[in-house]
């Protein structure tokens, strides 16, 4: 199955026929970065892979073992790979300027770290837009003992955005002009039907407001006109696992777009949700769930017909989906449903309103309700100043907004709320401070930074080994961004104590307010993005140093 070289070593002692290992078990695994050709079905491109292909190989490791990872840069400019999610030595985090300076072309790095945790993760390039022009793959850990959960097979779901013009050519042209690829503007025509519907002068309000606030209606994407992929496949190419009616099926889903939130389900199966970012939680039934860029989610299904069931992924702006069948037999296939209505962002998902609200009156607020409100206090206010404005935190996707999607069939959507640890990884302490990151940007001009500052002109974050910081975050851009700290767990407080989920990505709604808590743990050199690629790219980007400290008590699994 794997196409790249695995050499095993077992040091022990070979006593009496069977092997006793007095080490641990070490691997080694070898991978290429190439050129390679990316056929989505629908438009073919050069991009990169690893061991010649987009994506790459599912590394499969094993919890407890000690990998070798030779990486051989077969491109003519530099390259990295960054273990996202896992817990390691920074040295080995593959971030160049942070972690090391990047693999020269024809050379060849090697990585050396253990392998302290289970679950599916994926790896990537974090050099240049290398990552959205294909170098990206999965990442499975075993392991040592039983899973709290039973399957009979499993696959890896990685989902992807395939764009047919460059990273660096997409960079170029928002940078140009912000919404180039925000094609699904309102026409004049929809202006009049509005003018029919609301009135003259309240949909000119209304226009003038979002003027103002240098965003339009459908601001939920900055990037369209791209093919979703599921295992490199394309819709019509139709990425199919075959199941055994009456078997339960673990799929391993993973977004690595590079700006697409995908909203995920399988028409005719509930889906039981175990696993986020590589946490085992405890177990939810959904029928849809959102997969935030770079989450994983784990979920386990059980068709019984002997029939063929579509894996269905709709971007969160409803302007492409990916498209995958799980079936009895090869060549089967099930309906495709049609894409939904794309939402737009109303004046009523503006940062100002949620301001002083408390969660159940917005809940039951209706569109009618929101129309009334004045909004001729909008009017002349500096958008740099909305985040004073928002009191109300809101660590789930949204409520009472409308960006919050229903399922389908009318059923469970997953939400943060519902995620709980199922054993966490410390024992819960209070927070020893709090860092606030304001998430900021002004999409006219395509710039995203963090606190007003972006990457370039922004000093380091400085943490303290042994601290348990609060990052509280304050999303003052009308988008949804999905900030990754590397190195250290990312502790969601969703309000569930003590089994607050454990992640790597959190993921913060337009215009709310999101705490997370992480036990600093890891000294050295991290990085800490937003990973949307363009947004990472224009700016909102930190290095983190965690420096001196009595190494954290808490450390210690609880178990
Ligand atoms: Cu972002």
């Amino acid at each position: 199955m794997c196409k790249f070289l695995r050499t095993k070593l077992l040091p022990g002692l070979m006593l009496a026929g069977f092997a006793l290992p007095v080490a641990v078990q070490a691997e080694t695994y070898n991978l290429t970065v190439d050129p390679v050709t990316i056929d989505t079905g629908e438009f073919s491109r050069s991009g990169i892979g690893y061991n010649g292909a987009s994506p790459g190989p599912v590394l499969r490791f094993k919890e407890g073992e000690d990998v070798t990872i030779n990486v051989t840069n077969n491109l003519d400019t530099t390259t990295s790979v960054h273990w996202h999610g896992l817990i390691l030595p920074y040295k080995m985090d593959g971030v160049p300027t942070i972690s090391y300076d990047g693999i020269a072309p024809g050379e060849t790095f090697t990585y050396k770290f253990p392998i302290v945790q289970t679950g599916t993760y994926w790896f990537h390039s974090h050099s240049g837009f290398q990552e959205p022009d294909g170098a990206y793959g999965a990442i499975v850990i075993e392991p040592k003992g039983r899973e709290p959960f039973r399957y009979d097979r499993e696959y890896v779901v990685q989902l992807t955005d395939a764009h047919p013009h460059s990273g660096g050519r997409i960079m170029r042209n928002l940078k140009t002009m912000a919404d180039y690829y925000n094609r699904k503007q309102q026409t004049v025509g929809e202006f009049f039907s509005d003018v029919k519907k609301d009135g003259f002068d309240a949909t000119v309000t209304e226009r003038m407001n979002w003027g103002e606030m240098r965003m339009m209606p459908t601001d939920v994407e900055d990037l369209q006109g791209f093919t979703p992929l599921i295992n490199g496949k394309g819709p019509s190419q139709n990425w199919t696992g075959l199941f055994e009616p009456g078997e339960r099926v673990r799929l391993r889903f993973i977004n690595s777009s590079a700006m697409t939130y995908f909203d995920v389900r399988i028409p005719g199966l509930q889906m039981t949700v175990v696993q986020s970012d590589g946490n085992n939680v405890r177990p939810v039934k959904v029928d849809e769930f959102r997969i935030a860029v770079a989450e994983t989610y784990d979920v386990i299904v059980r068709p019984k017909e002997d029939k063929a069931f579509t894996i269905f992924a709709e971007s969160m702006g409803r302007t492409a989906y990916a498209r995958g069948t799980l079936a009895p037999r090869e060549g089967m296939t099930a309906a495709v449903p049609e894409l939904r209505e794309r939402p737009l962002l109303s004046m009523s998902d503006m940062p100002m309103n949620h301001a002083g609200m408390d969660h159940a009156s917005m809940a039951g607020m209706s569109d009618s309700n929101m129309k009334g409100m004045d909004h001729s206090n909008m009017k002349g206010m500096d958008h740099s100043k909305m985040g004073a404005m928002m009191k109300q935190a809101d660590p789930f996707y949204a409520k009472g907004s409308g960006l919050l999607p229903k399922a389908a069939n009318g059923g469970k959507f997953l939400s943060y709320a519902d995620l709980k640890a199922q054993k966490p990884l410390y024992k819960h302490r209070p927070a020893t401070r709090e860092v606030e990151i304001r998430i900021t940007g002004n999409m006219e001009r395509y710039i995203w930074s963090l606190n007003d500052v972006k990457y370039g002109d922004a000093e380091p974050i400085r943490l303290k080994l042994g601290e348990r910081v609060r990052f509280k975050f304050v999303n003052e851009t009308m988008m949804t961004h999905p900030m990754h700290l590397h190195g250290m767990w990312s502790i969601l407080d969703n309000g569930s104590k003590k089994w607050n989920p454990i992640k790597h990505v959190v993921s913060v709604s337009p215009g709310t307010t999101v705490y997370m808590e992480t036990e600093v743990d890891a000294p050295g050199q991290w990085a800490f993005h937003c990973h949307l690629s363009y947004h990472a790219a224009a700016g909102m980007f930190r290095k983190v140093i965690v420096e001196g400290g009595e190494k954290s008590a808490a450390l210690k699994s609880v178990q």
